[in-house]
């Protein structure tokens, strides 16, 4: 048995989003968000549903936060949904809205929990998206003004706040079609993308300007750092680092280095889709930041060759190499990634792993009324050996938060996957903590955990 030790401070934590727990979609004068909009279309969610109701915690906050508070979480991370404080996008304020935040955050810290909150976790107002959403300049606007509206309301009872979650989701709804507002243009996707950084940016010069000397203000971005599957192949190794860049270095290049890569660059010249940028963009883009939010659930690896990627993934998954989801299981990632971030960003701001999770499908309580989802077990270990491995070596990394604490809206695959430390039923709304929550809570009360050598 290996002990997996972690100091006193370091802080457990869970993770949801707004458009995924909240439902309470048009409570108390909330408007729709883009994901309310897109739902609805027809075929381009999974088990067809929308985030309208989830696991309501709109309703049910406290209870969940109680739950949470019996597993030992120490902290709790959550977003704000824009268009419950301005269901007009931007202008008016939802006193309404407010409230309920305001609720939620005096639950917590009556709870011990410390807030962590990001202001935009994908879920822009569908009224935006009219006005041309992402891609029109005037967002950073919009989004300052409404970051602002929170930095002043609770600044003094929330200490780390995010400015945006995995950017990419942004790129994914404006490009590739797959996410809402469900665009299909690699030039709509660069040009929200880069308006998606100045937003980041405009917040954080507000986050200075308000003064909020107390609170600490940073990004999340996810990486998923893409290997080549054959090491000497230079097709495989190309493929790799085109998606290296096209992914997580198209946001940390920006924000660590102002700029983006020569070779992002180049492939955005190639492919006409080039986004409009302006003088001084990347300072406003390139600031301090007082923490990295990571969030990291493995790698990927690519082949030129198709036929060669489809063999090595069945022989990773006929290894039991694999998680329910089909992905492969390699926690060395999280470790992979803060090295990376230090090489090849000199990264020396603390680090929060933000996100780490994994789906399963067709998850129910068993006749003993329980979950026991070993596979979720395995992983969550997994992925904490390298994150203590990484604390070993001297890397300053101050949390780790599972995504999630509650079964809950999974954007294109509806209800279906659950990622859940707790069960939740849809149509009763009853929750059952897992068996990866029990083990979640002890690991907590522990700060550590044997890890059996296999
Ligand atoms: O559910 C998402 C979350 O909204 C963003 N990060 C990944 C999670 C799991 O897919």
């Amino acid at each position: 048995m290996k002990q997996i030790r972690f100091k006193k401070d370091f802080l457990f934590g869970v993770a949801t989003s707004a458009a995924q727990i909240e439902g309470g979609a048009f409570a108390d004068g909330r408007s729709a968000s883009i994901w309310d909009a897109f739902a609805k279309k027809p075929g381009v969610i999974g088990d067809g549903t929308t985030p309208e109701v989830s696991c309501d915690f709109y309703h049910n906050y406290k209870e969940d936060i109680a739950l949470a508070k019996r597993l030992g979480i120490e902290s709790f991370r959550f977003s704000f949904s824009w268009s419950r404080i301005f269901p007009e996008g931007c202008g008016k304020v939802n006193e309404k809205g407010l409230d309920f935040y305001k609720r939620v955050v005096e639950e917590l810290l009556k709870n011990d929990m410390v807030p962590n909150a990001t202001l935009y976790h994908w879920d822009l107002p569908q009224v935006l998206e009219e006005k041309g959403g992402w891609l029109n300049r005037d967002i950073v606007k919009w989004y300052g003004e409404y970051a602002s509206v929170l930095f002043r309301e609770f600044g003094d009872r929330i200490p780390l706040w995010a400015t945006i979650n995995e950017p990419i989701a942004t790129y994914v709804g404006y490009a590739q079609g797959i996410f809402a507002p469900g665009h299909s243009s690699e030039l709509m996707g660069r040009q929200a993308n880069h308006h998606v950084l100045l937003a980041h940016g405009e917040g954080v010069r507000r986050f200075r300007e308000e003064n909020m000397k107390d609170g600490k203000i940073g990004i999340v971005v996810d990486v998923w750092k893409h290997h080549p599957l054959r090491p000497e192949n230079e097709a495989d190794c190309a493929l790799a680092e085109l998606e290296n860049e096209k992914t997580y270095r198209s946001y940390l290049h920006p924000v660590f280095k102002g700029g983006y890569t020569s070779a992002l660059l180049n492939y955005m010249e190639a492919n006409h889709c080039m986004p409009d940028m302006q003088e001084g963009d990347f300072e406003l883009i390139r600031q301090p930041l007082d923490f990295f939010g990571l969030n990291c659930y493995n790698r990927v690896v690519d082949c030129a060759d198709d036929t060669l990627l489809e063999a090595d993934r069945k022989k990773k998954r006929t290894g039991g190499n694999f998680q329910d989801n089909g992905a492969e299981f390699y926690p060395r990632a999280v470790y992979d990634a803060i090295h990376m971030l230090k090489e090849d960003y000199e990264l020396s701001i603390p680090i929060y792993v933000t996100e780490n999770g994994t789906p399963s499908y067709n998850e129910t309580p068993g006749a003993d009324g329980c979950v026991h989802d070993s596979n979720r077990i395995q992983y969550i270990r997994g992925f904490l050996y390298w994150i203590a491995k990484a604390l070993e070596e001297g890397n300053d990394i101050r949390g780790y938060y599972v995504w999630s604490l509650l079964d809950n809206w999974e954007w294109n695959s509806g209800f279906y996957s659950r990622y859940g430390l707790t069960h939740v039923d849809f149509e009763t709304q009853e929750r059952t903590v897992k068996d990866s929550g029990k083990l979640y809570s002890q690991v907590i009360k522990d700060k550590g955990f044997e890890l059996p050598e296999d």
